[in-house]
Order: structure tokens, then sequence, then C-alpha cells
């Protein structure tokens, strides 16, 4: 297999993409692809139902601090481009503010410093890049559920949408930028934070600072860094190229469980 990494895919034109999806589709990824009919519980429950039925979902496996791989190598976006990142970076994210918006109640504006006052969760996770290497790192966080539970999250929401700071393209209509998806069987799973802490430190600019998702049963690309938005939608298509994510919307599985 060789390694071709997926930001020469977008230089590469769709000819590229093609040959990339099929000579290097992600291991381990479609095999638990049998369960999704089961499990695709976004499409019919509401968060409520979910969070009864979700009580007992298997966690992953947590490590051990003598276990953290001395070197967590930053992948995608390690700064992004434009002057308002920059001036987030310079003011150490003073004005930044985390929006949770969409299908909730509640809509929330929030400091990074309300973020961390809520409940957090601490957790030693290996994270799989399909590109081909792992690492394990620790990660802090805030709880997605109490998020969404903070935000009033609607019966009609069925996926919930993390939008990036960082345009991995330059287009007309600003659909460049990297997001990610998950339904609420993710949202609501313990180990899904949103992380601003990692190996017992600030979230580091290269690992997405101020804000990523830790989705731990996910790949690499699902754990979208740089996040400022949360939305809560019922649906994808109507966002960017409509297939649920940045590189989704280029040709990845937008189920991205291990
Ligand atoms: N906003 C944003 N999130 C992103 C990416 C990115 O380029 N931009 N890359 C993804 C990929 S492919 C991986 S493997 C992980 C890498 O996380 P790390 O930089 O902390 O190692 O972030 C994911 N989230
Ligand atoms: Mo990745």
């Amino acid at each position: 297999m060789s390694l071709i990494t997926r930001r020469s895919l977008i230089a590469g034109g769709s000819a590229a993409a093609a040959t990339l999806v099929s000579g290097c589709e992600p291991v381990a990824v479609s095999d638990v692809g049998w369960l999704r009919p089961i499990l695709d519980f976004g499409q019919i429950m509401s968060m409520r139902a979910q969070r009864l039925l979700l009580a007992g979902q298997p966690l992953v496996r947590e490590f051990t601090e003598a276990d953290m791989s001395p070197e967590f190598p930053p992948n995608g976006t390690e700064r992004p481009n434009g002057m308002a990142y920059f001036r987030h970076m310079r003011s150490n994210f003073a004005d930044f503010r985390l929006t949770v918006d969409g299908m909730v109640r509640k809509p929330l504006s929030l400091t990074l410093d309300e973020v961390k006052a809520m409940p957090s969760r601490t957790q030693i996770t290996m994270h799989n890049c399909d590109e081909g290497w792992s690492a394990i790192g620790q990660w802090t966080g805030v709880p997605l559920g109490h998020l969404l539970g903070t935000a009033e999250l609607m019966p009609q929401a069925r996926y919930i949408v993390f939008h990036c700071m960082d345009e991995m393209v330059r287009t007309a209509d600003n659909s460049g930028f990297y997001y990610e998806s998950i339904d609420l069987f993710d949202a609501l799973h313990p180990q899904t934070i949103v992380a601003y802490g990692m190996n017992g430190k600030a979230l580091p600019v290269a690992h997405g600072a101020p804000l990523r998702l830790r989705v731990e049963r996910h790949v690499g690309y699902k754990h979208a860094k740089y996040v400022n938005r949360i939305e809560a939608v019922d649906r994808l298509t109507h966002i960017a190229r409509g297939k649920g994510g940045f590189w989704e919307d280029r040709g990845f599985q937008w189920y991205g469980g291990l």
C-alpha cells in the first residue's frame, strides 16, 4: 500500500481520488459495517430514548500513563491559516466562543473558561489514523452529551456536526472548511468528549486548540480539531457537499468505526 496523504489527494483531483479510495480502503473500518443497520438509532430515536438504551454501551480500552506515546504526531492541519485564528492564538483564545446551535432549544455561546467549568472527563486512549499510524494520548474535556443536554437537544435532531476553523480548500461559497459529523449514538457515548487538554496540558495548536472532538471508537479523521461550532441537525445533505464531512465529501466513508 503506498502512503498517499489525503492532502495530496486534494491536489491530485478526482482521478487520483478514485485510485486512492479503492487502493487504500481503510483497514478494519468496514469490519463492523454489518452492525450499522442495527445501531443507526439516529434515524429513529430521540435523545432521551437513546440515553436509556445507550447507558450500557461498551467503552474502548483506556490505557495507563505508562502506555502514553512519547511522540504523538499531529496530522492534517497543524495551524489554521488566516487572521481570525492568528488573533485567537495571540490572545490565548480569550475571545473564543464555542457555539452550540441548530436543533437545540437553548443555543449556547461559551467561553473556554465556561467549557472548562463543566463536568470533565480524562481518558487515555489510542488514536488510529487510517493513513497507517496510531498513538496513545491522554485527553481531558467535557462530555459531548453534557453540552447537548445543557443546550436541550430537540427530539428531531439526528446528527451532530462539528464545524472547524481550518479552511482546507478555498471556495467561493466557504464550503472548504474542515467539518465532521456523528450520529447521536456516538454523540452520547460516555467517551465522546470535546477536549481542551492533552497529556495534562492545554491542547496544543497542532492538535486542535482550543477544542477538538474525541470520538474514541472512530478513525482519525472523525476527530475534528479547531471546533468552534457544534450544530444539531436532522440531515447532512445541506452542509457543504452533503456527505457529512470534509473527507467524506471526497470519497471517504462517513462511518469511521474501528
Ligand atoms: N479540523 C481538522 N480536524 C482534523 C484534521 C484536520 O486536518 N483538520 N485531520 C484529521 C486526521 S486525518 C487525524 S488522524 C487527526 C489527527 O489528530 P492529531 O493532529 O491530534 O494527531 O485529526 C483529524 N481532525
Ligand atoms: Mo487521520
